[in-house]
């Protein structure tokens, strides 16, 4: 267990919104760091509660403030993060596979591309609807590479050089698991993980890891940055994380 407090940048802070809510979020989000030292399933389950999961589904205020377009709020563990361009962004495939493959921007905009629109829900609370993300099947890059069958998992790794996210490999061949160029019919921007980000749909939006920048195939599942801090591994929208009911409803 990583007893690492998050780092004081640890933003959990609105784009635009007014800084008390983003405060607010930000101690949850303390609260949570901290919570992963004891990552005691039934404190888990407090801080949840805290943090959203009971009976106000929002403790941040935020859904009602966010309108057409914005909802989103910016989020990053590490303290600043470097911009990649298509001459610099490189996704590296690796690990227990036949072909390891660099990929570069252009590369992964000549792939067949998939358009979905779905809710992003954050584990906080939050959520913004009718969401669309736009890029290449996780599962495509999967099978360029022709994984092993010794491998069970996949780890992912950003260029923030602090975030780390995992899923089972069955869950990354999903046709709804996409390594994302576009969101809101738009380039991703810096901010949201450009130029390149996971996007898990039918996961709470912290598996899905801003500026990708590594797919290792591995042999067990190795628990991504916030699930070392407590979060489900298996963060299924409404199955996850002590909620047993819909968070969406
Ligand atoms: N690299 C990286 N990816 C990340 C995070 C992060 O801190 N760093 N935060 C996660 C969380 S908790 C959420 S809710 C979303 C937020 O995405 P957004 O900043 O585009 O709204 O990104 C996820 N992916
Ligand atoms: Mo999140």
């Amino acid at each position: 267990m990583n007893q690492d407090v998050p780092k004081g940048v640890n933003d959990e802070h609105p784009d635009q919104r007014g800084a008390p809510v983003g405060r607010r979020v930000f101690l949850g989000t303390l609260a949570l760091g901290a919570a992963g030292v004891v990552a005691a399933p039934p404190l888990q389950r407090g801080l949840e509660a805290f943090l959203g999961g009971a009976a106000d589904k929002d403790p941040t205020g935020l859904t009602g403030l966010l309108p057409n377009g914005g909802g989103f709020r910016y989020y990053s563990v590490a303290s600043s993060v470097p911009r990649k361009n298509a001459d610099t962004y490189r996704l590296t495939v690796d690990g227990l596979v036949d072909r390891p493959t660099a990929y570069t921007l252009d590369d992964l905009k000549a792939l067949p591309q998939t358009r979905l629109v779905r809710d992003v829900q954050c584990v906080t609370g939050w959520r913004v609807p009718d969401t669309p993300f736009e890029g290449v099947r996780l599962s495509r890059l999967l099978d360029a590479a022709r994984v092993r069958p010794t491998a069970k998992a996949i780890r992912f790794t950003c260029f923030d050089g602090t975030y780390t996210e995992s899923l089972t490999l069955a869950q990354a061949r999903r046709a709804d698991v996409l390594v994302a160029l576009r969101m809101q019919d738009k380039g991703l921007s810096h901010s949201h993980g450009g130029p390149v980000r996971l996007y898990v749909a039918p996961m709470y939006f912290y598996k899905s890891a801003k500026w990708l920048s590594g797919i290792t195939v591995t042999d067990e599942v190795r628990p991504g940055y916030w699930e070392e801090r407590g979060y489900d591994v298996d963060a299924w929208v409404g199955r996850s994380n002590g909620r047993d009911d819909d968070p969406t409803s």
